[in-house]
């Protein structure tokens, strides 16, 4: 493991929220719920002023609604929220070179590897640096955790949540990891948790204690072995830019090409041995080996076999790589053999499952329309989502407040106004119509240097 803590890891704060908040003056500092508004809908997120009335992602919208009922209800603009993730990850490599993204608001950067930190003292300017400018960029607030692991790093970015930043100094990650829960642990959600506490474990003090062994026998293999190095703290998964490319392979090329087939098999083994030292050394496991040959005459070929279940087995993976070689004729001789795993899942996949089945919003979300509930039918209306902008001949740019029952209520301000009005319409109101979001920050310095003293002026 390094010595510095130069691994950061970001989080924006309450992300889709912020950027509603960011992007709607009127609800700065106020409750704000977005997610699913029809019948099934769950919170994708809500503001830390929702928070308070313990509103949370994931739960049923319902529940949210009898929990903050003056909240502002909101259905998400992935699109906005797209171009807002773009520009925080175009800072981000601005730093170096290995950008990790997570998700849209969350990604884990090696400062060593872009240079622009080293030691302690210079990754703590990068963190507060880029925390400046995330905020100069996008008019956004994120947190920073910089440490000297991956594991580390976002332990200390959920600390400084919302808005701050902590550095975990190497050598104390074991003291203060040891009192945890359990579920403060990669890959620990509420199922793995279930499990250990079960066995009398419920800190991360406890699964050290508990031993390696034990903690396969309770999580098998790749899961019990992974779980007991992080409770000690070790953690040596490297930062991986392109996610995306879900796969670990090794590949030899030969100076002459082989021709023994025994030989050839004996190759195809070692190279599955190294994947595998590979593949766990990032803590991953896989589904799908692939085999790669490629002949005398240039002609490459790939075949690959999908187990059941993920593995990080050696035996496993050299016995499908095997099969696979069976299946290709090397007669000729072969210049260059790989052996690699794709479908790969890391710690954290177990408990996603367990978690996200059925519960995250998916694609468009519902529109409002709470008044209709009477289940009266109306001729189909214009859809107006509920936090959606606007664009009005007379009245300029707003926002959808909710609509029903032939009306639209707007709400007409923009990123960089004072609060604004509210105005209802009927839904068919022809001067009316959808328009897209604007900048959160205005463009130019200067711009918005103007814009912010005519806020002041006439607030
Ligand atoms: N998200 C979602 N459904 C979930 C969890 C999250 O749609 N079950 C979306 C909305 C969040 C965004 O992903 O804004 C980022 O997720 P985070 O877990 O980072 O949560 P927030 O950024 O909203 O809040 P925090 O300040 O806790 O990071
Ligand atoms: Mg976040």
């Amino acid at each position: 493991m390094r010595t510095a803590p130069t691994i950061l890891h970001l989080d924006m704060d309450a992300f889709f929220a912020s950027v509603e908040q960011a992007s709607k003056p009127s609800l700065r500092g106020k409750a704000v719920i977005v997610g699913g508004l029809g019948p099934r809908g769950v919170v994708a997120t809500c503001s830390y002023e929702a928070r308070v009335f313990g509103v949370h992602s994931a739960m049923p919208m319902a529940q949210a609604r009898r929990l903050a009922p003056n909240a502002a209800y909101l259905v998400p603009r992935f699109g906005l929220y797209r171009s807002i993730s773009d520009q925080v990850m175009r800072l981000l490599r601005a730093l170096s070179p290995l950008v990790e993204p997570l998700s849209l608001d969350e990604a884990f950067v090696d400062l060593e590897a872009g240079g622009a930190a080293w030691d302690e003292e210079s990754a703590l300017l990068a963190g507060v640096r880029l925390r400046t400018d995330i905020r100069a960029v996008t008019g956004l607030t994120g947190s920073v955790g910089l440490a000297a692991s991956k594991m580390l790093a976002k332990i200390a970015s959920e600390q400084a949540k919302p808005d701050g930043l902590v550095l975990i100094e190497p050598g104390t990650e074991r003291a203060l990891l040891g009192p945890m829960p359990v579920r403060t642990l990669p890959g620990v959600g509420p199922a793995t948790g279930d499990h250990l506490r079960r066995a009398g474990i419920t800190t991360v003090e406890e699964i050290a204690e508990a031993g390696e062994d034990e903690l396969v026998r309770l999580l098998g293999k790749a899961h019990g072995h992974a779980l007991y190095a992080m409770a000690l703290a070790r953690d040596d998964r490297p930062v991986v830019a392109e996610r995306e490319t879900k796969s670990v392979s090794v590949e030899d090329t030969y100076d002459v090409d082989i021709h023994d087939r025994i030989r050839v098999a004996l190759e195809v083994q070692r190279l599955a041995d190294r994947c595998v030292r590979r593949l766990r050394g990032a803590g991953l496991s896989g589904r799908t080996i692939v085999l790669k040959v490629r002949r005398y005459d240039f002609s490459t070929l790939t075949r690959s076999e999908t187990l059941r279940g993920p593995t990080d087995d050696q035996a496993v993976v050299r016995e499908a790589a095997a099969r696979l070689l069976d299946s290709v004729d090397t007669t000729g001789g072969v210049r260059l053999l790989g052996v690699g795993v794709s479908g790969l899942a890391d710690y954290t996949q177990e408990d996603l499952f367990a978690q996200a089945v059925g519960e995250r919003p998916e694609g468009p979300a519902e529109e409002e329309a709470p008044e209709s509930a009477d289940g009266a039918t109306r001729p189909v209306e214009r859809r107006w989502p509920a936090g959606h902008d606007v664009l009005h001949t007379e009245h300029g740019h707003g926002w959808v407040q909710g609509s029903g029952l032939g009306r639209v209520t707007v709400r007409f301000e923009t990123p960089d106004s004072v609060p604004g009005r509210v105005r209802t319409f009927r839904t068919d109101d022809p001067a009316l119509e959808p328009a897209d979001p604007l900048p959160l920050v205005a463009r130019r310095p200067d711009e918005a240097a103007d814009a912010e003293g005519q806020d002041r002026s006439s607030a």
